[in-house]
């Protein structure tokens, strides 16, 4: 696809986007799929939630395609016109974090930031691999972008092929594995509970992360646990509406709204 060409769908409107876990320069990265969701969108505010571009990825092997190349300009594009946009790195582009507080092209560079939704709720908003130290096992996490995770993946293409050529359903076996992990050694729970921890301690309404790989938009011990997923298998962002209202969004067949709170909305908090 040509960057400059016009989607043939209206373009949605809504305040704020997120999207981490993007890796870009990984050969995993769904470069495409991000790109199409993005111009499909029209955002006050965009943000880059960490592990954009994955360094590691890069320093083993110079992977760049010209989907990488149309992503990067279109994101320059919005900082340049009529969007907000804030990066937040990550442990894969922690390079960037020397650079707190700095704005490069229109593009502002902030380690962690607070962002207050149109119905006035404060939400911390960073990567998450912060929290590592604060978890028992990050064994599995730590091969992520990683050579074997790479290989992961290829396995699970080749079994989703067969699973295809037999008419079932897509099935991700790096989320198996790391339903697997959070058995053995309870990582992303305890992972979901030092963000939890974290956002009560910051006196927030809730936390938007990245870094686990898995979408997530729940309450938690009185707040909003949100994780905006990634797009090496997912394909997920979080969007809030004009109204305030959060949702987390999956591109792709299913196109689907998986989680939508309406504004203020703290129902489920008990
Ligand atoms: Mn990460």
């Amino acid at each position: 696809m040509d960057y400059d060409d016009s989607p043939d769908y209206p373009a949605t409107s809504v305040r704020t986007v997120w999207v981490s876990d993007t890796h870009l320069g990984f050969g995993g990265a769904k470069a495409e799929a991000l790109l199409e969701f993005l111009r499909g969108m029209r955002c006050e505010q965009l943000y880059l939630v960490g592990d954009i571009i994955d360094f590691w990825a890069l320093k083993r092997k110079r992977h760049w395609p010209q989907s990488h190349n149309n992503l990067t300009r279109t994101v320059l594009g919005m900082a340049k016109y009529d969007t907000r946009v804030v990066y937040i790195p990550g442990n894969h582009d922690d390079v960037i974090r020397h650079y707190d507080g700095l704005t490069l092209g229109n593009i502002e560079i902030h380690d962690r930031i607070i962002h207050e939704t149109a119905d006035g709720r404060r939400f911390v908003t960073l990567h998450g691999d912060q929290f590592d130290s604060a978890v028992i096992s990050s064994r599995l996490l730590g091969l992520v972008g990683s050579r074997a995770y790479a290989g992961l993946l290829n396995l699970n293409r080749l079994v989703n092929w067969g699973r295809g050529c037999l008419g079932m359903e897509y099935w991700s076996l790096a989320a198996a594995a790391k339903q697997k992990v959070k058995k053995a050694a309870t990582y992303i729970a305890n992972f979901e509970q030092a963000v939890a921890m974290e956002a009560r301690h910051q006196a927030v309404d809730g936390l938007i992360c990245g870094h686990i790989h898995r979408p997530e938009l729940t309450w938690l011990d009185g707040v909003l646990y949100i994780n905006c997923g990634d797009w090496v298998e997912s394909a997920t962002a979080l969007i809030e509406h004009h109204d305030g209202s959060l949702e987390l969004w999956q591109l792709g067949q299913q196109s689907a709204r998986l989680r939508r709170l309406p504004p203020g909305d703290d129902a489920a908090a008990a």
